[in-house]
């Protein structure tokens, strides 16, 4: 007899297309949950499961003994206390039947269940780049059309069931505890063999062995355990919980695992033996998971720690098997197989003393792995028929990544999720993968909620950030979410320093992925633990979701017509919609965005903000790169650092990626004056800041910053202006002509309607060209900084370096930035006079020229600091010219940040 699945695919709807704001995949802990949040938010959302009914995990897993291993009064949802408290669980570890049926009144109490349509297998969702949404089929061939997919499939929820040859030859019962039939499995006085001894096994072992005629239970790897202390709870039990419902709820998402308990016993180091011992017996007694997941967390990271704490366990096992020789060999697990923690530790109740009953009998398939299932029963290499009536197999799971590599997903461009993730397994904090916009998932690699939590937990914390994600999408106008490559790399980097300083990542387990032949090596739960995950989340959310690209479709034609503006080479920023902005030559930008870095953290006093905004062509990341770093002036650790990008410089609302009447050419003229005003309503109401510590830039980012203290004198208390001026000169209105005409002039810019920036291609190396005499200076090339930076000669600089930097850039955005930088000047605050605007500055400001500068001289802006009153002129010393802004030049960071430093502590 084979496996029943107990699936009726459900073929309701396959002759036309449903259309949803959301689709939710599963109806277990974390589906039913994300249904209730997604449907709260105002969407038409449905949750598709392949089960007869929810529960997911319960639902599946009916076999003999099944429960949780985590207290029932944390293993809950959080909704309300009101449903928290209307169900009264029986035992402090509820069984699978009594947790089947929590999970069905919830669904009932929520009416959530005419949103879940049972009986249906997913099994393709293909991404349509046109429309930003998915085409999901189900395995009986309905087609769903959705925007947001979300998938909610369980990280144990594809278990390993062909496993031997011969399974269809064996003429007995064989069960899989994962499919585990609906309706009574008769046991009693069976001949019954178990392979596997995981959480699993163990709890069917001690299950079955009562009933069995005969128990041959298969073991390979002795397994580390800690004993359940499991007792009834009463009304006034649960009442007590439930008055504590407030607390747990706050709690829980403050610890490591999701429990409401965390390793807070004080360091291993500073107690003695005696003390040590002592924690660990108090511990063993709380008959919990709390010994490994709420004592001592060196376990994971030192291994003669984890060793005495191993050995703690192994003397508590061996006293429990009587000290046989034969059985501790089998059973308990020794110093080389691997340490206590490093992979699940099952709660057991008296498994260990099943070995000691007479119907029982261990067999060690180390020794003699199996071979192959045959009619009678199990054949391991030893040549021996092991006859029995059922075998019942709990071989675990392809856990984590197995239940969505067994959909067909396709993103952009047709990439496969499976093929992938064959080849390694990432996503960004286990909610989304770059490639697959949309896409959200649950329970996820490399999130603590793939493996190291109290599941609840952590799948109630990712179903609220997926929410709330969707929801800011919305809000801003945005119909397609996804990850950036740069914010996926820093995850799965960061994801694997954590892991690699712990013991978990050298033993063989699922966690590790290594229990699947070919399966990519990679831990798949986060152990950087769920509070610091769960405050990383709540930070994205707060600084609304940078690295999180976010587009609508209406403009996204002009979006990706120039992939070079976007996070992936110029991320994590954030976009903030400042509402609309009304232009001081007429005009209005509707909806203006800015596209924002921050680095560090605001103070309560909020005093420490540092606004930077940015230069021609240049965006948050040369400014970041340039100009950020601990221990630098603008030190993150110390202020909160803003940079905002230009309105123009493809980032912000731009020509590209305007859209609509403002597309393109038609984009409307903007002014210093219009970046300020909008960065004002930025500053002081997306991040409630009232007095800027400092605004500085460079070029048309010291334009900014004077139209900064000019406009807001009493916001600003420091400027720092490199490299730029108050007021335009007439020559660098002329400069900047040339480079307007070096473009337009171009037949391909065909008066700024053309396709695609390489249609003006010959006008931008014209102006790369341009840039190049101007932007550096004589000495530059003549002290050979050009060779020094790899280039053959000057031919060979602008050929490989200046033509290639400005060849992606969008020519009406240049052209936007141009008209602005040509009319920058603050004295039309002051009916043209110049020394009345600056004299109305109350910054103190330096005023830092770079010596060798050609568009923005020293004299220039010597001659402006002679009439703002608090200034200073310094002079950075520099043959590299205005380009030294690159940050080509070490020794003039070097001086500049001397001066930013004492003008920051001035
Ligand atoms: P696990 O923990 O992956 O356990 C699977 C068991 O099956 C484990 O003892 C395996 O031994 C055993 N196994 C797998 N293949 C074989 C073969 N070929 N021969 C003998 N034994 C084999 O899965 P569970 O379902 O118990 O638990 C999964 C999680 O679900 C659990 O951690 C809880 O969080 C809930 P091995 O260790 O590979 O030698």
């Amino acid at each position: 007899m084979d496996i029943d699945i107990s699936v009726r695919e459900s073929a309701e709807g396959a002759d036309h297309v449903i259309h949803l704001d959301a689709l939710v995949i599963g109806a277990g802990i974390a589906g039913i949950y994300q249904l209730h949040r997604l449907r709260e938010l105002g969407l038409n959302v449905r949750a598709f499961e392949t089960g007869s009914g929810v529960g997911g995990t319960w639902y599946w897993n009916r076999y003999p003994g099944a429960r949780f291993d985590s207290q029932v009064e944390a293993y809950q949802f959080w909704i309300s206390k009101e449903l928290y408290a209307a169900w009264k669980p029986s035992e402090r570890y509820p069984a699978q039947p009594e947790t089947e049926r929590w999970l069905n009144f919830v669904a009932d109490r929520l009416d959530l269940k005419k949103d879940i349509q049972l009986n249906t297998r997913i099994a393709s969702a293909h991404y349509n780049e046109d429309s930003g949404r998915w085409l999901v089929t189900t395995s009986a061939g309905q087609q769903i059309d959705t925007q947001y997919l979300v998938a909610c499939c369980g990280m144990l929820s594809a278990p390993l069931t062909d496993r031997f040859p011969g399974q269809a030859s064996f003429k007995g019962q064989l069960l899989h505890t994962a499919l585990w039939p609906k309706g009574e499995v008769d046991l009693a006085g069976k001949r019954i063999a178990v392979i596997g001894t995981g959480a699993t096994g163990i709890q069917v072992v001690q299950s079955v062995a009562p009933l069995a005629k005969h128990l041959k239970v298969f073991v390979r790897t002795p397994q580390y355990i800690l004993p359940m202390k499991n007792y009834k709870y009463d009304q006034a039990e649960w009442d007590k919980w439930s008055s504590q419902f407030d607390e747990l709820k706050l709690r829980v998402r403050q610890t490591f695992t999701g429990f409401p308990f965390d390793f807070e016993v004080g360091p291993w180091a500073e107690k003695t033996p005696a003390e040590r011992l002592a924690v660990l017996e108090a511990f063993w007694e709380k008959g919990s998971l709390e010994l490994w997941l709420g004592t001592f967390a060196e376990m994971f990271f030192d291994p003669s720690i984890n060793e005495e704490i191993s050995e703690f366990v192994r003397g508590k096992m061996r006293a429990r098997l009587n000290n046989d020789p034969a059985l501790c060999d089998l059973l308990v697990p020794k110093t080389e197989d691997y340490g206590f923690g490093t992979h699940r530790v099952p709660l057991e109740t008296k498994y260990l003393e099943v070995y000691l009953r007479d119907n029982v009998e261990g067999v060690n398939c180390r020794t003699a792995p199996i071979e192959r299932i045959v009619p009678e029963g199990i054949m391991t290499a030893d040549g021996k028929v092991h006859e029995v009536d059922v075998i019942i197999m709990a071989l675990g799971f392809d856990a984590g990544s197995g239940a969505l590599s067994r959909i067909d997903i396709r993103g952009r461009d047709g990439r496969s999720l499976k093929a992938q993730w064959q080849q390694e397994i990432r996503t960004a904090l286990g909610m989304q993968v770059h490639g697959y916009p949309n896409l959200f998932m649950t329970g996820a690699p490399l999130a603590p909620a793939a493996a190291l939590c109290n599941m609840t937990t952590c799948l109630q914390q990712q179903a609220d950030w997926i929410t709330g994600c969707i929801s800011h999408a919305r809000s801003q106008d945005r119909d397609v979410v996804e990850v950036s490559k740069t914010f996926e790399d820093e995850w799965v980097a960061h994801h694997d320093a954590v892991a690699a300083a712990t013991l978990v990542v050298k033993t063989d387990s699922w966690y590790m992925g290594s229990n699947v032949e070919g399966k990519p090596r990679r831990l798949l739960s986060y152990i950087g633990g769920g509070a610091a995950y769960n405050a990383k989340c709540n930070e994205l959310a707060e600084t609304g979701y940078p690295g999180f690209g976010m587009i609508s479709i209406q403009r996204r034609g002009m979006e990706t017509m120039n992939a070079y503006y976007g996070q992936e080479g110029h991320g994590p920023y954030t976009l903030y919609n400042i509402g609309d902005l009304t232009l001081e030559d007429g005009g209005v930008i509707p909806a203006c965005e800015l596209a924002v870095a921050t680095f560090g953290k605001l103070n309560a006093a909020k005093d420490n903000a540092v606004l930077i905004p940015t230069w021609y062509s240049g965006t948050n990341k040369i400014i970041e790169q340039v100009l950020i770093g601990e221990g630098r002036a603008l030190d993150p650790t110390r202020y909160f650092l803003i940079i905002v990008n230009q309105i123009g410089n493809g980032l912000s609302t731009s020509p590209h990626n305007a859209g609509g009447d403002l597309a393109g050419a038609a984009f409307p003229h903007v002014r210093i004056g219009d970046d300020v005003r909008a960065q004002h309503k930025l500053i002081t109401e997306n991040f409630g800041i009232e007095r800027l510590a400092l605004v500085v830039g460079g070029s048309m980012g010291a334009q900014q910053s004077y139209e900064w203290a000019v406009r807001y004198p009493e916001m600003v208390a420091r400027v720092g202006a490199i490299a730029g001026t108050a007021r335009n000169t007439e020559l660098d209105f002329l400069f900047a002509e040339t480079l307007i005409e070096a473009i337009t002039s171009d037949p391909g810019f065909a008066g700024g309607s053309y396709a695609a920036a390489s249609d003006v291609a010959a006008g931008l190396a014209r102006h790369a060209r341009l840039w190049t005499v101007s932007g550096w200076s004589d000495e530059f090339f003549r002290q050979g900084k050009h060779l020094a930076m790899g280039f053959d000669s000057i031919g060979g600089f602008v050929a490989n370096f200046m033509v290639p930097y400005f060849a992606p850039m969008d020519p009406n955005n240049l052209l936007c930035m141009a008209w602005k930088w040509q009319r920058g000047d603050v004295s039309r605050h002051t009916n043209g006079d110049l020394a009345a605007a600056l004299g109305r500055i109350k910054a103190r400001t330096f005023v830092l020229p770079i010596s060798h500068d050609n568009l923005f001289p020293p004299a220039d802006c010597a001659a402006e600091q002679r009439l703002i009153p608090n200034s200073e002129l310094h002079v950075l010393e520099s043959g590299d010219g205005h380009l030294g802004l690159f940050g080509t030049d070490p020794a003039m960071l070097a001086q500049l940040d001397t001066h930013l430093k004492a003008l920051l502590e001035s």
